[in-house]
């Protein structure tokens, strides 16, 4: 897929904000400081569209961009980051939570996993409430450059373990560009 065109839409915190378009939609979600917007800004080719930090709880809102004039992309808050207020922890998972469950134009979800962590009952959660949903979930094992090649076997290895996953549901990347073809030869057969 060539990207001619990306605009940043809006960002929402309650569904009567998000946009009113029905193009297809990819969310963007896992714990806080995983690398979503980083993701976000190396698949749209941009360095600072999307605002990244080295500390969690950067992004605190559903933030939408467009490809295109055809496909849209949703980059979402962190959760599971123990250093952020219980409160805010719990507001973030209310948020995404009602968007999984509202939003009709979303087609598949890419849930990011550090590929040095192992995932817990908050990534089964996203699964289970997109499953439920039957929104295809991708994963996307993020900070690859930071391990060796063995490494990243083994983290895929252990994500699929633990998920019960395919390999092949992992998507190795990194903000150097690793896995940034496959997930836009993802996001295309979807929107077909
Ligand atoms: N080495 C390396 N660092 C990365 C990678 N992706 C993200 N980072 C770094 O990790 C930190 C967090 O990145 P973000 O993209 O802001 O993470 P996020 O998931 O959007 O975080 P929140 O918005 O707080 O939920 C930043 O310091 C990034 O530079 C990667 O692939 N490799
Ligand atoms: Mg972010």
């Amino acid at each position: 897929m060539k990207i001619n065109k990306v605009q940043f839409i809006t960002s929402a915190t309650t569904p009567n904000h998000y946009p009113k378009y029905s193009i297809p939609e990819f969310a963007f979600i896992g714990r806080s400081n995983v690398g979503k917007s980083s993701l976000l800004n190396t698949i749209l080719g941009r360095k600072n569209i999307a605002k990244t930090g080295s500390k969690p709880g950067v992004t605190q809102t559903i933030n939408f961009y467009c490809i295109n004039d055809a496909i849209s992309l949703a980059d979402c808050p962190g959760f599971g980051y123990a250093k952020i207020a219980q409160s805010k922890r719990r507001e973030f998972i209310t948020m995404i939570d009602h968007y999984i469950n509202i939003r009709s134009s979303l087609k598949l979800v890419f849930l990011l996993i550090d590929i040095r962590r192992e995932p817990d009952e908050h990534e089964i959660n996203i699964i289970n409430k997109s499953l439920n949903k039957n929104i295809n979930v991708m994963i996307v094992a993020t900070k690859c450059d930071k391990v060796s090649k063995n490494e990243i076997n083994a983290g895929v290895k252990k994500i699929c373990t633990i998920l019960n996953l395919h390999p092949e549901s992992v998507i190795p990347s990194s903000k150097t560009g690793m896995g940034k073809n496959i997930i836009l030869s993802v996001i295309s057969e979807h929107c077909q």
